[in-house]
């Protein structure tokens, strides 16, 4: 497809080594892998020092995911997991990627490497401008990067020609601050992370219950009957959520998992805090495991409202909370009466489970009152993926357990800051109500034209409608799906500009001209004119708190991102009202403007320095469903995956090893899954393969199938692996140039990456 250079991680293969799959997760094992991976990168000495930080409450917040803290204990050195571990080590490495390291390096030359080989150059340490027609980036001093991306922005037709991302990182302050920047710059264009991430749980939940974030805190964990854990993967992505889990099953309490993998830290677990435990059995965590197929989940969800609702039948009120939904709700007729319209014979073949395992679920719920269900990717990323999440509030809804303790909703969110990102207007589709708060308080005209998420904001690029890409954060053209259109569209741009930690693939697919403009990461010290400054975040579960760093920042070239805000601000209006730099002199005042802003942080700068710092309002918490258009929770009518497999198609998942943060490899292990060693890997059932002529370990060309559209990728290693039969997986971000731009969820466009129909051949 593309002329210009390839944007795919190369075809070469590292050696890969199959081994005995663990059947248990955490224990020795992962602390021996994040100490060493931390003694690589950072150095022991350090690195501890460093790890004692991480989660405390004068410390940081941990960059690795949003899954929140102990509002009372916590552990000394310990509230860090293996994989949080790694994502400082990745951030406070020895390696540096300097302006000698780019006079050296030209961007094709270091396009050829993996992912992983560009990751480990290192921090970047100084503003680079890679001027057009060059082949190497030079240093620029930060007046000049500024000055050359206010001029571009100025010169464009109009605002709406300027797309600015942001991935989930990025604090309140310096969030809060890029978006009035964007917003008086005169455009909404502003896509996030969560438009590929959980956007289709914050639509789904807004209908149903009026608000976009789940509604279960921690402490439910402890009071829960049933935690149904659905397409998530949380002993990789979430490892401190299992000690939540755990909680559960000590006081009582069933698990359910719902998965087409039977990944294995769900399935049983050794405490990272006790090493007495690490030897022996560990303790189970799932007592009933439902191996669905790829997207069969709402046939699943189907099944169990149809059995519930045949036991209701049988013996009434003894399955449906009626006075809750007497109260509280809206639609049950309708959704009772469409279920009629199913037959279970009709949506078992969907599932790939037995009616006896499906009905062991529905009794489990049938008996359990307090009901928790949490849900990541395998759940979101779908054509369906908002039916998906309505089926599962259905659920909740019939048996009352939303809005009580030990009961509610879980979406568990991805990065560290990506709910605060939105908290803070980081969203291309901000209410009016948020937008006529910042014009009151900034004096200026807000642009009321929704701005495009991320598909639209590459489309928009691939039509030339938008020729200025700026991130904040993120790895923009390996995060995205269509590899080689997405990289077209940031190839036509005039300027791409990435505010960045680390080296990765976005700084070498670039515009005609392109910045790289250095940060500072969460783990380091932030000083502006009055002195060092902590920042706040928001975890998954509406927590916001302080996080304030403790290194020394890698270089004294880099900025924080509230300043480089600051700066782009006051380099590109012309007229403002606001004092951009003395704002970022102390960010109490950033916090001041929040407050007068945005509802739920009165008293910010009071409350964020309480230990543990604060909750957020939360609605559907509080049993309150106003917000929603029928000022009640919502029961919804959703449809199971209509997509039809030929017979010699399958369909791919595209997932995480546990040995990476999304784009960044952190090294080439999936450990919990036994490869060692490699990661263009296609895991498929062994009577698929056996079906296929294929063997242990032949490799294969994947080939994905649109709409008549067939895009390729080359060199893969078929490895048997226990899965559905016609369901694969392949890791992302090798896989997303098999992910079609126009394939995404319905009402959320977030890209359909664990529902594509792929062929395989041999080589
Ligand atoms: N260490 C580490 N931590 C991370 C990240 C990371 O890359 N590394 N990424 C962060 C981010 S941004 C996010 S969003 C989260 C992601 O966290 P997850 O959503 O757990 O990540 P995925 O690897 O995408 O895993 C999806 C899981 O869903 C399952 N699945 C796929 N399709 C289906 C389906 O159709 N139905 C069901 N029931 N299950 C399905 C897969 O088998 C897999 O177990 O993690 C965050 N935390
Ligand atoms: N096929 C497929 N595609 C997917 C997914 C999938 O499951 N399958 N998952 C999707 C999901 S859930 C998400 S959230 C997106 C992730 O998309 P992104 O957020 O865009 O990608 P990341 O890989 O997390 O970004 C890593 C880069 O962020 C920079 N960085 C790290 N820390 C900081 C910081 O503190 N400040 C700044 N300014 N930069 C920093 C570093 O330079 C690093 O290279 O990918 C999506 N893409
Ligand atoms: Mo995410």
């Amino acid at each position: 497809m593309s002329k210009k250079t390839t944007a795919q991680p190369p075809e070469k293969l590292t050696g890969i080594e199959l081994t005995k799959i663990p059947k248990s997760a955490v224990g020795a094992k992962a602390i021996t892998s994040a100490l060493s991976h931390v003694k690589n990168e950072v150095g022991l000495f350090k690195g501890i020092g460093l790890l004692a930080n991480i989660n405390q409450k004068y410390g940081f917040d941990c960059p690795g995911c949003a899954w929140p803290d102990p509002d009372e204990k916590r552990a000394f050195l310990a509230e860090y997991c293996e994989n949080g571990a790694k994502a400082i080590a990745e951030e406070a490495t020895k390696n540096m990627v300097t302006p000698i390291f780019f006079a050296t390096h030209s961007v094709k030359e270091l396009a050829k490497l993996s992912d992983f080989e560009i990751g480990k150059s290192g921090r970047i340490t100084h503003p680079m401008y890679l001027p057009q027609g060059k082949d190497n980036y030079e240093e620029i001093s930060w007046g000049k990067a500024f000055k050359l991306i206010a001029d571009e922005l100025n010169g464009l037709n109009s605002p709406d020609e300027a797309i600015f991302y942001t991935s989930g990182r990025t604090s309140n302050e310096a969030a809060f601050l890029y978006q009035l920047f964007v917003r008086e710059f005169g455009t909404n264009n502003l896509p996030d992370c969560s438009n590929m991430c959980h956007e289709s749980s914050g639509v789904a939940l807004s209908e149903t219950l009026g608000i976009g974030k789940g509604s279960v805190t921690l402490d439910d964990f402890n009071h829960a009957d049933l935690v149904i854990v659905i397409g998530q993967n949380p002993g990789t992505n979430h490892p401190r959520m299992l000690t939540a889990l755990s909680e559960t099953k000590k006081k009582g309490g069933k698990i359910i998992t719902i998965n087409p993998l039977p990944e294995v830290g769900l399935m049983n677990y050794k405490d990272p805090q006790n090493p007495l435990k690490w030897i022996g059995k560990g303790q189970d965590l799932t007592d009933l495991f439902l191996q669905v197929k790829i997207n069969g989940d709402v046939a699943l969800l189907k099944i169990i409202l149809k059995l519930m609702k045949e036991q209701e039948d049988l013996k009434p009120n003894s399955v449906f909370d009626h006075q809750f939904i007497k109260e509280k709700t809206a639609g049950i007729d309708d959704l009772l009466k469409n279920l009629d319209n199913y037959s279970i014979a009709e949506l078992l073949p969907q599932t790939g489970l037995t009616l006896k395992e499906i009905t062991a679920a529905a009794k489990l719920i049938i008996n359990n009152e307090k009901v928790i269900i949490c849900w990541a990717m395998g759940l979101t990323q779908h054509k369906n993926a908002v039916d998906n999440i309505r089926e599962v509030v259905n659920i909740l809804l019939l048996k009352g357990s939303i809005g009580k303790k030990g009961a509610g909703t879980c979406p568990v969110r991805g990065h560290s800051n990506v709910q605060g990102d939105r908290t803070m207007g980081i969203w291309e589709k901000a209410p009016d109500a948020f937008l006529d708060n910042l014009e009151k308080e900034f004096n200026f005209k807000a642009p009321r034209k929704h701005g495009f998420d991320v598909v639209e904001a590459i489309e928009a690029m691939h039509a030339k409608k938008a020729k200025v890409f700026f991130g904040m954060g993120g790895n923009f053209v390996s995060a995205t799906p269509d590899t080689e259109f997405t990289a077209d569209a940031l190839q036509n741009c005039n300027l791409t500009v990435q505010v960045s930690t680390k080296l990765n693939r976005s700084h070498l697919i670039t515009g005609k001209k392109a910045l790289i403009l250095p940060c500072l990461g969460r783990s380091e010290k932030d000083y502006q004119t009055s002195g060092q400054q902590f920042v706040s975040v928001e975890n998954s579960m509406g927590v916001v708190h302080q996080s304030r760093g403790h290194l020394d920042p890698c270089s004294d070239r880099t900025l924080s991102e509230t300043a480089i805000v600051a700066n782009l601000a006051n380099f590109t209006l012309k007229k403002s009202n606001t004092d951009w730099i003395n704002l970022t002199s102390h960010y109490d005042l950033i916090r001041d403007k929040i407050e007068a802003t945005i509802p739920g942080f009165k008293d910010y700068n009071k409350r964020v320095r309480v230990q543990g710092g604060f909750y957020l309002p939360n609605n559907a918490r509080e049993n309150n469903f106003e917000p929603t258009k029928t000022g009640k929770a919502n029961f919804s009518i959703n449809k199971p995956s209509e997509i039809e497999l030929e017979k010699n198609q399958f369909m791919m998942m595209t997932i995480r090893t546990h040995d990476q943060y999304n784009t960044t490899i952190y090294g080439l292990n999936d450990r919990y899954r036994g490869v060692l060693n490699e990661r263009r890997v296609v895991f498929m059932n062994a009577d698929d393969m056996r079906n296929l002529g294929l063997q242990k370990l032949d490799l294969v060309d994947l080939t994905s199938h649109f709409k008549g559209e067939k895009r390729k990728a080359k060199g893969f290693l078929a490895v048997p692996y226990d899965i559905p039969t016609q369901c694969t997986a392949t890791y992302f971000p090798e896989a997303n140039v098999l992910v079609p731009i126009k394939s995404k969820a319905n009402l959320s466009n977030t890209p359909a990456s664990k529902t594509v129909i792929i062929t395989i051949k041999k080589r």
